[in-house]
């Protein structure tokens, strides 16, 4: 059993984001995403536009999503990934490099994002 953890906001799920978690998902066997609460939100500086416990719902009823945990802060992803046994850490090449420290507990992969799509770029258009 592959295990696979990815960490986001995941607001107004659109597209780019399943096509995401469709790739993470084929990583492995089982995909954990780390789910940013709303006050985590606050720390990243972003606004989302559902709660985190409507973000959870949406979330949990996508076929890719095998279970939604908390993401409260940024130090946390060492001890899930131990806690979770995740043999593999994704996510989108927008945060390329960033996470390259996790490597000594899991492999480290970066997926190129879906161009032109965003949830801010939703909110303008409609
Ligand atoms: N994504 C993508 N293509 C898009 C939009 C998003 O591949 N067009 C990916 C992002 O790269 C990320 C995931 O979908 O891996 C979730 O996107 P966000 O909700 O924007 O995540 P972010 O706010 O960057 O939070 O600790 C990590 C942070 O919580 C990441």
């Amino acid at each position: 059993m592959k295990r696979i953890i990815t960490y986001g906001t995941f607001d107004v799920l659109h597209y780019g984001h399943i096509n995401f978690l469709k790739r993470a998902k084929a990583l492995g066997d089982y995909l954990i995403v780390g789910l940013s609460t709303d006050e985590f939100n606050k720390i990243k500086k972003k606004e989302s536009y559902y709660t985190y416990i409507q973000r959870k719902m949406i979330l949990e009823a996508c076929r890719y999503v095998d279970l939604v945990i908390p993401e409260s802060n940024w130090e946390q992803k060492r001890n899930d990934i131990k806690k979770y046994e995740a043999d593999v850490f994704v996510m989108g090449d927008d945060w390329r490099g960033k996470f390259d420290s996790l490597s000594d507990l899991c492999d480290v992969i970066y997926l190129k994002r879906t161009p032109d799509i965003s949830t801010t770029k939703i909110k303008l258009d409609l």
